[in-house]
């Protein structure tokens, strides 16, 4: 499968490095605080700052040009969203919103759903946790369907 089709977005601590290496089947090592674009096989995985610092934005959008689906993540034990309203339509991509760590005592699903609704007004939302892999097998054999 071709490098980087699927870029990651989402801020700091949210849970895009663990969900990256659970979609990739990769074995159990620590993640690392993501300190660039790190591409690994058909996914780019980004810092979170590039989500919550409007100066990345351009850097998404032209490492978009490269993918074919967006994935964007809410932490489902945050109580607040780090996009604004509609970013997902501003990609020439497919989106598709993954909400992360709903095995968490302190995940509130519906509050983040409302949140990632408000990013990803349309389109698919996944519930996933890296801890008990729930929801993972069905995100990653909906994003292979695009590539
Ligand atoms: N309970 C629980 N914790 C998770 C889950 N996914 C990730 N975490 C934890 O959340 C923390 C942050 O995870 P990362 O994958 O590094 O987050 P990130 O979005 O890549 O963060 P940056 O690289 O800083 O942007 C780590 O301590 C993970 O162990 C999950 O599904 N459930
Ligand atoms: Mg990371």
């Amino acid at each position: 499968m071709n490098k980087g089709k699927v870029l990651v977005i989402g801020p700091v601590g949210s849970g895009k490095s663990t969900l990256t290496k659970r979609l990739l089947g990769m074995e159990d090592v620590p993640v690392k605080k993501t300190q660039s674009l790190e591409y690994t096989n058909w996914i780019i995985d980004s810092p979170g700052e590039y989500s919550q610092n409007p100066m990345y934005y351009r850097t998404l959008m032209a490492t978009a040009l490269e993918a074919k689906v967006l994935l964007i993540v809410q932490d489902a034990t945050r109580r607040d969203c780090a996009l604004p309203p509609n970013f997902a339509s501003g990609f020439p991509l497919n989106p598709i919103g993954v909400i992360t760590k709903i095995d968490h005592p302190n995940a509130d699903i519906e509050t983040a759903t409302r949140f990632l609704r408000t990013v990803l007004p349309v389109g698919d939302i996944y519930l996933t946790s890296s801890v008990t892999l729930v929801g993972i097998k069905e995100l990653k054999d909906r994003i292979l369907s695009y590539l």
